[in-house]
């Protein structure tokens, strides 16, 4: 037998992109007849990309003992193999341009006839994303094929249509030569995942078109130019403009600009003889100019998000419902940017980016981050083989979506190195498109790009490159480049878990240099896959959970959103700091100050509330007269005369708000933009330090005030009849994803080595004297010579006691403490908490800007956050007192002097850190109360920098003082 070996390599291990398909060109809906192909297809999954077709393509085949899949999907998601997570792994050898003999091919079909009154002439079939390369077929001819699975494909298919029973297949292999060029972190999903739709053509109609609207921010005056091929006119009748020739520029006057603040669209058509083409134009100019990045001449912040397409049962395969979903609420939260990170989104997400108004990123389906992995031997980016590949990557983007006003920057994609073909993306791209400026993060020294731009660097080199005085690079000339360019960061603040901390420290630095224009949080929304336990308890997975060989785990959790869209905690302070107004009340002068942090909007739209709280309870309210602030203004707002605050009433605060004073297309009426608040005076509701209760010894048992202790070893028991497990010193807490940090400094690692996970705690001495009980002891870790010296002094009065902790490190102490407080054991019925501090949300150091002073109340599990892998959430922050109740009101108040940290849960935190999902995590019988003095900060260095030295929290001598009373 001989053997035979392959001289032509098959499609799939093609460098060449595709054969067969037409032309790229703009993306728009018109009056000619299209025919939407989504729905239920036939589908069969083989395992090989060899695997022959059977004679599928036939019309004639029996497709009748096929699965059915619908259209768009993903084959994983609907039973057909499994997802797989790799961040910037190949899930297969790096080998380009071959994929393992083991290739997931999943076979379509699809039957369908043309309507009766279906055109003459002209068709094509539009594929908007197959993941990642399909051959399709359509009535036994073959069509060609294609790649470049976030970007649409069309095949002239006029000649072969029938009125009835056309047979449409497509093979569709999971992956392929294009796999190398699109290793973006995030769920390996195959299939025809996107719209797929039949487009009648007319002969004398618009094959493509690009909208040129600039905006002169001198005069005020717009200009239109549409170019096109067609013998096409434009009529804008709000402008006056009727019928006008296509291929001119027209001065249309005074127009309303586009912004992200302000998307104002003037709805025109385009229109030949045979079809007409409804634009939406949007009047803008965007340059880099003098160092910045501009829009209509002025500098833009961009408070942005990094954006993959994500559902929890879909994967990407987006409904416009979710996409719609998503970009109300990054408006509703204060977003005004996107990048569409790592490829080109749905092109109905951009549509919606034009009309609520989010500047765009636009990035190209692009990254060959595993070649990093081998020191980028091979890489693509720098291989004449790849360039027509990644060349018309480019061009089906920059084709699709050249007329959005909302994508003001070209993106040429992701963590893909350097190279020619990179620059050559970026050179063709300015020619095609001059008005749109160029990003590329993965080039240092950004010769062919006009924004300096990186990720997750630290506040202080963004300070430094603010002040231009960022590192030299080897050639002076890319350094006098990238030192006349804006700054942006693409990616930072990673979002896993816990965090991100430093939110409100990287504003800071946008705000204090004209450099730093802004950038996007990782990322929008936590990739994970909803799974349902057979009692329907649901979770979600992440990388690991479908028994991947090689994989990332829930480092593709890291959104702002959980999978299920609900806000995380990270979003909600986003918001915060990201206020399009600034509100800083000052009640000793009685006065209010607002600041619009806008680029474009002024405050119009806007209505402001005071009102001033006692003890977190409305005392007194009232609307604020604030004259409407331009863009950037500041102005200073007389309060009405406030009510004396009495000594004892409780804390007052005096608290402004601006809210939408109408309903608005992304949020009702009443929606709040920004807040402010303000200690007004008063002082909390807490009674003295509680003193003069003598210890009284009785039979096997202390008492002290409205408490019993163990006599011996002073170990606290009851309260009031309530039994408690005794509060003991506790310096650990459930690692986050960011103090694991995976591609930082793991401050994990080393509490771990220095076993602040098993503390044990030895008794030096119980004493008790005329009015306390004093109970020290050491507390340390096997295996180590480091340990705390804890001394908590119980005091108290009939019905109060009193526990004063205070701590001091014994030895050198190589690392910040997690956290410093006690751990407790509550009864399981006192699982509802009412407390007056910060909240409603968990805070840490470094992310507590939303947190407001109030009273608050929430049940035990309430106080949880699921983050997709368990770990340490739920702090609340600054508690002046908290009381813990059961359904009969009776339960414990613990009272702060003055503050404290408090988190509640019913499992310990051994649970909490051995958990791999939150479903896992079993209630107790008992409550774990943990009060803090303060918490290590959060930090974001699961990607990033970790913790800034101000939000550390230091080995020291520190003191907390508690005190408990019974609730009756
Ligand atoms: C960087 C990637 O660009 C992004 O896609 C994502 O993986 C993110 O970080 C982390 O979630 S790569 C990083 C290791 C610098």
């Amino acid at each position: 037998m001989t053997s035979t070996h392959q001289e032509c390599p098959p499609y799939y291990e093609s460098h060449t992109p595709s054969s067969g398909i037409r032309p790229a060109r703009a993306r728009f809906e018109s009056d000619a007849a299209e025919l939407d192909l989504n729905g239920t297809w036939r589908f069969r999954l083989l395992p090989r990309a060899d695997a022959p077709t059977g004679g599928f393509e036939d019309p004639e085949f029996d497709d009748s003992k096929w699965h059915t899949l619908p259209v768009p999907a993903h084959w994983q998601l609907h039973g057909h193999g499994r997802p797989a997570y790799t961040n910037i792994s190949y899930p297969f050898p790096i080998d380009p341009p071959h994929v393992p003999d083991d290739n997931p091919t999943g076979d379509y079909r699809r039957v369908f006839d043309l309507p009766g009154d279906w055109p003459q002439g002209p068709a094509v079939l539009r594929f908007e994303g197959v993941d990642s390369c399909f051959a399709v077929w359509l009535n036994g001819t073959r069509l060609g094929h294609s790649t470049g699975s976030r970007l649409p494909t069309e095949f002239d298919v006029a000649a072969l249509l029938r009125l009835r029973g056309n047979t449409l297949a497509v093979r569709v292999h999971q992956f392929s030569a294009a796999s190398y060029l699109e290793d973006q972190d995030m769920w390996w999903l195959s299939g025809i995942f996107r719209d797929v739709r039949l487009l009648s053509r007319p002969t004398a109609g618009i094959d493509d078109f690009f909208v040129h609207a600039g905006y002169d921010h001198t005069t005020g005056t717009g200009t239109l130019r549409v170019d096109t091929d067609a013998e096409a006119r434009i009529t804008v009748a709000e402008l006056g403009l009727v019928e006008a020739p296509a291929n001119t520029t027209h001065e249309v006057g005074p127009v309303d600009p586009w912004s992200a603040e302000v998307p104002r669209l003037y709805h025109g058509v385009l229109a030949t003889t045979a079809e007409r083409v409804p634009v939406r134009v949007g009047f803008r100019t965007v340059d880099v100019s003098g160092g910045t990045l501009r829009v209509n001449g002025r500098p833009l912040t961009l408070r942005g998000v990094n954006r993959h397409e994500w559902h929890p049962d879909h994967g990407r395969a987006l409904d416009h419902a979710t996409m719609r979903e998503d970009a109300l609420l990054m408006k509703r939260h204060n977003i005004n940017a996107v990048r569409t990170s790592h490829y080109p989104p749905h092109p109905d997400f951009l549509d919606l980016c034009d009309e609520y108004g989010l500047w765009v990123i636009d990035e190209c389906d692009l990254e060959t981050h595993g070649f990093e992995q081998v020191g980028w031997r091979g890489n693509p980016s720098d291989d004449a083989r790849w360039g027509e590949a990644m060349l018309q990557r480019m061009r089906r983007m920059v084709e699709r979506d050249k007329n959005h006003p909302s994508v003001i920057l070209w993106s040429l994609g992701n963590e893909s190195g350097t190279g020619q073909n990179l620059r050559t993306m970026a050179e063709w791209t300015r020619q095609r498109d001059p008005g749109r400026p160029i990003h590329y993060e993965g080039d240092p020294d950004s010769p062919y790009v006009d924004v300096y731009s990186r990720m997750y660097t630290p506040h202080g080199e963004v300070d430094a490159i603010g002040r231009h005085a960022e590192p030299t690079t080897a050639d002076p000339a890319n350094d006098a480049h990238r030192r006349s360019l804006p700054f942006v960061l693409c990616e930072y603040a990673h979002a896993m878990g816990t965090g991100p901390g430093g939110l409100a420290d990287y504003r800071d630095l946008f705000e204090s240099h004209d450099r730093c224009q802004g950038g996007f949080v990782w990322e929008w929304i936590d990739h994970g896959i909803r799974r349902r336990e057979p009692d329907g308890t649901e979770w979600f997975a992440y990388g690991g959970d479908f028994g991947e060989e090689l994989h990332d785990g829930n480092f593709v959790a890291d959104g702002l959103l959980f999978p299920d869209r609900e806000p995380s905690p990270g979003l909600v302070e986003l918001a915060k700091i990201h206020e399009p107004v600034r509100i800083k009340p000052h009640p000793e002068s009685g006065t209010v100050r607002v600041t619009n942090t806008r680029d474009f909007a002024d405050t119009s739209g806007l209505t402001f509330h005071w009102s001033l709280t006692r003890e977190g309870t409305v005392a007194v309210e009232g609307h604020l007269d604030v004259d409407v602030l331009p863009p950037g203004g500041t102005t200073e707002v007389e309060l009405p005369r406030l009510p004396e605050t009495p000594e004892t009433g409780g804390e007052t605060w005096l608290d402004v708000r601006a809210v939408l004073d109408r309903e608005c297309p992304w949020a009702p009426e009443g929606h709040e933009v920004a807040w402010g608040q303000a200690l007004a005076g008063g002082a909390p509701l807490l009674r003295p330090v509680p003193a003069g209760a003598d210890p009284a010894r009785g039979e096997g048992v202390l008492t002290l005030g409205p408490a019993t202790f163990d006599p011996d070893s002073g170990a606290l028991r009851t309260i009031s009849g309530i039994a408690v497990t005794p509060p003991r010193l506790d310096l650990w807490r459930a690692p986050t994803d960011n103090d694991h940090a995976r591609h930082g400094v793991s401050v994990a690692a080393e509490w771990r080595r220095i076993g602040l996970d098993r503390l044990t705690e030895r008794h030096i001495a119980t004493t008790v004297d005329d009015d306390a009980l004093v109970v020290r002891t050491r507390v340390a870790a096997a295996a180590s010579d480091l340990g705390t010296l804890v001394t908590y002094t119980w005091s108290g009065d009939a019905d109060r006691l009193l526990l004063t902790l205070d701590t001091e490190p014994d030895g050198t102490w190589p690392c910040p403490l997690p956290r410093l407080g006690v751990h407790l054991g509550l009864p399981p019925e006192l699982g509802t908490v009412e407390w007056f501090g910060r909240g409603p949300g968990e805070a840490y150091p470094d992310i507590r800007r939303a947190a407001r002073v109030g009273r608050h109340t929430r049940t035990v599990d309430e106080l949880q956050t699921p983050y997709l892998r368990p770990q340490e959430n739920g702090n609340r922050t600054d508690t002046r007192w908290a009381c813990f109740r059961a359904a009969d009101g009776t339960g414990l108040r613990v009272e702060g002097h003055p503050v404290f940290d408090f988190s509640a849960r019913r499992w310990s935190t051994h649970a909490l850190d051995r958990a791999q999902h939150p479903h896992e995590l079993t209630p107790e019988e008992r409550i774990h109360l943990h009060l803090d003095l303060a918490h290590n900060g959060i930090g974001s260095a699961s990607c990033g920098p970790g913790v800034l030295p101000r939000y550390r929290l230091h080995a020291a001598p520190h003191r907390l003082r508690l005190a408990f009373a019974p609730l009756r």
